[in-house]
């Protein structure tokens, strides 16, 4: 959009979707400050030349220093202008901020662990990288982020999106690219010493390419399947039902409990998403599930956070929606019943979830 000579360039590439309506936006402020800049500078010399300090004889006859003629309208003028550019900006960006904080229903997944200072990122199929990100071209991506250490930030510039990563808890961020090729990855929050270093690239590529890249990515099986390994090697399966339809009364039964809402004792009740089911495996105390006593163990230091994001990818795949693990988006589970269910009645529903081996 603005001219640059060739070879010297004042904005990266734009490569998303959102990456047009956050230009115009930035456009459109510079446009309006350079404008009020330029006016205001000229106005404070013009006054000041025609307001100089001058003699009696020489004022102009009809000054009248102690009436203000037409100050009202004056004073409306330069309130009602700025307050209707300053409402345009609001609402426009607000509705870019809206538009870029609401991952579409069907997203495609990929976690993210910021570390200092490398960038871990692990597909659901199971593929695992660093410092690499690979996604197919016109896709929408939603990444779930955390930290093992400090506060990191994801930030690609081509997308025009970036977003916090903190530790103890999950943000997401989403974009669709909109070109092949290759983009910078940046942390966007100062970490430590070697913050600049803390850098990578994202390939977005053909949807071909990427289903060829991925499938002679992973030997390990789906992050799901690894939760599923990681679920029995913890022991979690000893309490909790591994049966779709089973209520041993001592442990609450996950499956279909993503996306739905948990009724919690003596607290309002939580929408069950990845930040409560990682918080449910680390502090179980903070939140015990209405009519279960508080018998779960803390696994705080005993999982890493990419383990707890398998995990998590594994109780999500158990979602009453979702034949496959992919399936599970948040705001999209829902149950097809028309009568108001309670979370216990909604899992121990058998139309409501597939048992697990329909995967
Ligand atoms: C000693 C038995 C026991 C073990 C082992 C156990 N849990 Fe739990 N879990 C419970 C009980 C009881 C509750 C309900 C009370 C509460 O919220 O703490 C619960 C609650 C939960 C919840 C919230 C469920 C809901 O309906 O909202 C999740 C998620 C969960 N556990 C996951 C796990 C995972 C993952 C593991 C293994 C890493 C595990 N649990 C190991 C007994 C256990
Ligand atoms: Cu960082």
């Amino acid at each position: 959009m603005f001219f640059t000579p060739k070879g010297l360039s004042f904005f990266p590439e734009s490569a998303s979707t959102i990456a047009s309506h956050v230009d115009a936006l930035y456009a459109f402020l510079v446009l309006t400050s350079a404008f009020f800049s330029l006016l205001i500078a000229f106005l404070v010399v013009f006054f000041a030349i025609k307001y100089r300090k001058r003699e009696a004889p020489q004022l102009p006859p009809d000054t009248n220093i102690a009436g203000h003629g037409g100050g009202l309208i004056l004073e409306i003028v330069w309130t009602v202008i700025p307050l209707g550019l300053s409402m345009i900006m609001f609402v426009w960006g607000a509705s870019i901020f809206f538009t870029e904080s609401r991952p579409p229903a069907d997203s495609m997944e990929i976690y993210v662990t910021g570390k200092q200072w490398m960038w871990k990122i692990q597909h659901m199929e199971g593929a695992r990288e660093i410092n690499e990100l690979h996604i197919p071209v016109n896709r929408d991506i939603r990444l779930t982020m955390t930290s093992e250490d400090v506060i990191h930030d994801f930030f690609v510039p081509a997308f025009r999106t970036k977003a916090d990563v903190l530790p103890g808890k999950y943000t997401t961020e989403w974009f669709r690219p909109t070109k092949v090729g290759q983009y910078h990855i940046f942390c966007a929050e100062y970490c430590g010493t070697k913050h600049s270093g803390m850098i990578g690239t994202v390939f977005v590529m053909d949807q071909n390419d990427y289903d060829a890249w991925l499938a002679a990515g992973s030997g390990e099986g789906s992050m799901a399947e690894q939760g599923q390994a990681l679920f029995n090697q913890l022991g979690c399966g000893n309490c909790h039902p591994s049966v779709v339809n089973n209520n041993n009364g001592r442990c609450p039964n996950l499956h279909g409990l993503f996306g739905t809402t948990v009724d919690i004792k003596d607290q309002p009740s939580v929408r069950a998403d990845e930040s409560y089911i990682r918080e449910s495996i680390l502090y179980p105390d903070a939140k015990i599930v209405a009519g279960y006593e508080n018998i779960m163990p803390t696994f705080k230091g005993l999982i890493s956070e990419e383990g707890l994001l398998k995990l998590v990818e594994y109780i999500k795949s158990l979602g009453p929606t979702s034949g496959t693990p992919t399936g599970a988006a948040p705001g999209a589970v829902q149950t097809t019943g028309s009568e108001p269910q309670t979370p216990q009645q909604r899992r121990m529903s058998p139309q409501a979830v597939q048992p697990p081996t329909a995967r």
